[in-house]
């Protein structure tokens, strides 16, 4: 897979071995649910429309505006997607590097729970440590040695839409257009911090942080909560615990009190909510790493691709979508280009629908794990329908293609987005 360490890639196959042979455990549901869910993941429902209904947001709440979502969602900041709601990137123009919590997309299986820090503790437990099961309180966890990251959170599926309206091709699952993406200074506790104080051993392969969410009901089936087995590599390495993003305690709809924050992976990696962390000696599987996050298609293994990891390479106008621009009139195009592979340092743009491309002026050092904003000086010239496009190019010497690699579930778009705009 484009843009994995090699012992990602080498563990994953090993892990895949385990699972064929029966060696590996489907951590808390049945193994025939599983082989179901597995065996149907060619034509897999789309999620969205089969969550839970809103239970866990009590009564005494504000309305909120989209199920089971806590914050407000204008309709300037926010296009609503069932149970999620997604960034309009045109709301992110005046903002800085990080993205305000208020303007954060929200992503979620069921429905946002509240829950209070002082009644909230983090259970790890498993074969994978020395003893029994270990706990941490909220203020435990404040307590010790903490790091700040600036990461972005991006939903595998984001610019999932452009399969259909770009490539003619039909996907399932949350028709996002760009905004399933924002990158926070997320403040927390170093994963392998906790992982060792709980007493990790040398055997251990896979963790399994699980949110403490409703249990997602999809196509008849109870996949149990929220949960993705994530390799001890990537656990050790730079996964963080936040309780605070941008400076404030983590809000509900993002995760509160404490939430997982994969640096550079895709969105499902960073548990949001997290109840407990089971550390396992043999490799686990869920849902959300067998017949989901997987790439399936005619290009692609019966049982799927590798589990999905790094996210890859987009970039974004902070524009409407058929925004109108007037003629002859100068304007600042501005957007945001990012991957998960390494930082972005170049961008061009085009105006005229693809034939020349000028390189845009980044505002940011490219960093791993972020974005870069840039801008680029525009006069559009005579009345009518333009198309703008954007092309990212990061640090592997990899630029963003015409075309995305199809796959049923309309995973890792990333093709340069053709971005229509009215000249009047
Ligand atoms: N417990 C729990 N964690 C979760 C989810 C969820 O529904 N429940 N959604 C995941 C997905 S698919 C994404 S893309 C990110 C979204 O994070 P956000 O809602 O804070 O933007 O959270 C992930 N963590
Ligand atoms: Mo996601």
């Amino acid at each position: 897979m484009p843009g994995s360490v090699p012992p990602e890639s080498a563990y994953d196959r090993r892990r895949l071995g385990q699972w064929a042979r029966s060696e590996a455990r489907t951590a808390g549901m049945a193994r025939r649910d599983l082989i179901r869910l597995v065996a149907a993941a060619g034509v897999a429902v789309p999620l969205s429309t089969q969550a839970a209904p809103a239970a866990a947001v009590p009564a005494q709440a504000a309305p909120p505006a989209a199920p089971g979502i806590v914050k407000p969602l204008p309709p300037e900041l926010f296009t609503l997607r069932g149970t999620n709601a997604e960034t309009r990137f045109a709301a992110l123009r005046d903002t800085g590097h990080h993205t305000p919590a208020d303007r954060f997309f929200v992503r979620n299986h069921t429905s946002t729970p509240l829950i209070d820090a002082a009644d909230w503790r983090l259970t790890v437990w498993g074969d994978g440590l020395r003893g029994g099961p270990a706990h941490f309180g909220y203020e435990e966890l404040r307590a010790l040695p903490a790091r700040t990251a600036t990461a972005f959170i991006e939903c595998a599926g984001n610019g999932r839409s452009h399969y259909t309206t770009q490539q003619g091709q039909t996907v399932s699952g949350t028709a996002w257009t760009l905004g399933a993406i924002d990158v926070g200074r997320w403040r927390g506790v170093r994963l392998a911090e906790v992982l060792r104080r709980a007493g990790i051993t040398r055997r251990a392969v896979d963790v399994l942080p699980r949110g403490l969410d409703a249990e997602v009901v999809s196509a008849g089936v109870n996949l149990g909560r929220v949960r993705r087995p994530l390799p001890v590599a990537k656990a050790l390495d730079d996964a963080l615990l936040a309780y605070e993003l941008n400076g404030e305690p983590l809000p509900p709809d993002h995760g509160h009190p404490v939430r997982l924050v994969v640096p550079g992976w895709i969105g499902i990696s960073s548990i949001k909510w997290l109840g407990d962390i089971e550390v396992s000696d043999t490799p686990l599987y869920t849902p959300w790493n067998t017949d989901l996050y997987r790439l399936f298609g005619p290009d692609h293994p019966a049982e799927g691709s590798a589990p999905l990891t790094r996210q890859t390479l987009k970039s974004a106008f902070e524009l409407d979508w058929g925004a109108e621009l007037t003629a002859r009139r100068p304007v600042r195009l501005t957007g945001r280009s990012w991957s998960g592979a390494a930082p972005v340092h170049t961008v061009r743009i085009s105006t005229d629908g693809g034939h020349r491309w000028r390189r845009a002026r980044l505002h940011d050092s490219p960093r791993r794990d972020t974005w870069v904003r840039w801008s680029l000086e525009w006069t559009p010239p005579a009345p009518g329908p333009a198309v703008l496009l954007a092309r990212a190019t990061d640090g592997t010497g990899r630029s963003q293609p015409d075309t995305a690699a199809y796959n049923t579930q309309g995973y890792l778009f990333d093709a340069v987005v053709r971005h229509p705009v009215t000249v009047v």
